[in-house]
């Protein structure tokens, strides 16, 4: 550490170069990543709130009451009228928020002391940190041909010490929605907490379907669906860090409650104790801003530049891994594999993109940030690889 104060200019000079150092999103080459820029309105309203504490809301009651009807709004645009839950730090948070209220539930009222978590191969892996927090175990559930869980493989491992089926509405790596209405009434009838991670898809499927997308249900409608993971700071265009968790009823935040005493509030759900209010108010102002037409309006130009980007790969000779459901395409080239493609496509122009594992394929996630001619030049440039 330097001894004596050193210039705000000097400093500033140094962090520019640090940051000349990361990838933009504006420059179109993050072709697979979930996050995007906030939206500028976002970044405002953030420094506004930046000190802001969550974690002992009886300071912070404005940016409190912010929270609470941020979850009452995105609960009701998944179908629950009185939502309870929290925006959290990401989808990994939320995540592991579920897996504790369903085991200290379990535990509580069915005394489940070494308890069992049934989730496809293809979720993701905040679920594995969760389950070596809490000593819970993993039961892999098979997937069926179209990489989604089977049904059937679920409804056979549940066990009497099974606390928890999650199944996933955009499945990290191919962005496909599974079999949510079968798997909501299995956890129904078996009494079962049922947590679908919607990190991905919950800020989209929403709004494509009222503009007149075909989805399956997915969401609180379902009478067996515990609680619901949907990130802001995906789809949501909100600054990071915004995940959320949205819980059915109260007394899955209530089996989590923790005592605190010499706080403002006596109790604390959350993981997390200090926490940031700028993202949650961020969130909140952006729901206002775009409202449902323009969510709707975001979502639908990512669809219509996955389908671009789909029919364009196809065009030139590379197989398109499965008919997409969100904006992810996964494709191959009918001979290289798709590392060494990778490689190639980074030395070509710089292009960042990320290699599924199951199946193995290069993975296109189309954010806000990567336009059509960003696809155009990426196109251009898989023609030359081809
Ligand atoms: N659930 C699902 C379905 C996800 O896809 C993700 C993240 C999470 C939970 C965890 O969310 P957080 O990362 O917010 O905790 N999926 C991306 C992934 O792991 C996250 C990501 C984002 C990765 C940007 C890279 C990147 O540049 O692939």
């Amino acid at each position: 550490m330097n001894d004596l104060p050193i210039d705000k200019e000097e400093i500033l000079h140094e962090l520019d170069l640090i940051q000349d150092e990361d990838l933009k999103y504006r420059d179109g080459r993050i072709l697979g990543s979930m996050c995007t820029e906030a939206h500028p309105f976002a970044k405002e309203v953030y420094v506004k709130f930046l000190d802001s504490n969550l974690g002992d809301p009886g300071l912070f009651r404005g940016t409190k009451s912010v929270e609470e009807k941020t979850i009452k709004i995105i609960g009701r645009l998944l179908n629950l009228d009185e939502a309870y839950g929290n925006i959290v730090t990401g989808g990994t948070e939320a995540n592991i928020m579920a897996v504790r209220a369903a085991r200290n539930h379990a535990r509580k009222y069915k005394g489940i002391k070494n308890g069992e978590i049934i989730l496809p191969k293809s979720a993701h892996f905040s679920f594995k940190k969760a389950a070596d927090m809490m000593n819970l175990k993993i039961i892999e559930a098979d997937l069926d041909e179209n990489y989604k869980i089977d049904v059937n493989s679920v409804k056979n491992k549940i066990t009497e010490n099974t606390i928890a089926i999650v199944a996933i509405a955009g499945t990290t790596e191919l962005g496909l929605i599974d079999p949510i209405e079968e798997l909501s009434q299995i956890a129904h009838e078996n009494n079962i907490y049922f947590h679908v991670d919607a990190a991905f898809g919950g800020f989209s499927i929403p709004f494509l379907k009222s503009i007149g997308y075909d989805f399956p249900e997915f969401d609180f409608k379902l009478e067996g669906v515990s609680s619901i993971t949907v990130d802001p700071h995906k789809m949501g265009l909100a600054p990071i860090p915004a995940g959320g968790i949205i819980f059915r009823k109260k007394e899955y935040l209530e089996v989590m409650a923790v005592d605190s005493p010499y706080l403002t509030v006596k109790t604390q759900s959350t993981i997390v104790g200090t926490r940031l209010g700028a993202s949650t108010v961020a969130t909140y102002a952006l729901l206002k801003y775009f409202g449902k037409s323009g969510y709707s309006k975001l979502a639908d130009n990512l669809m219509k530049n996955t389908q671009f980007l789909r029919q364009s790969l196809e065009e030139i000779g590379y197989d398109v891994i499965v008919e997409p459901e969100l904006n992810i395409v996964a494709f191959n080239h009918p001979e290289k594999s798709p590392d060494d493609l990778s490689e190639e496509l980074e030395k070509i122009n710089g292009w960042k993109v990320s290699v599924a594992n199951c199946p193995k394929a290069i993975r296109i996630v189309l954010m806000n940030h990567v336009t059509k001619t960003h696809l155009k030049e990426f196109i251009s440039d898989l023609k030359e690889l081809y």
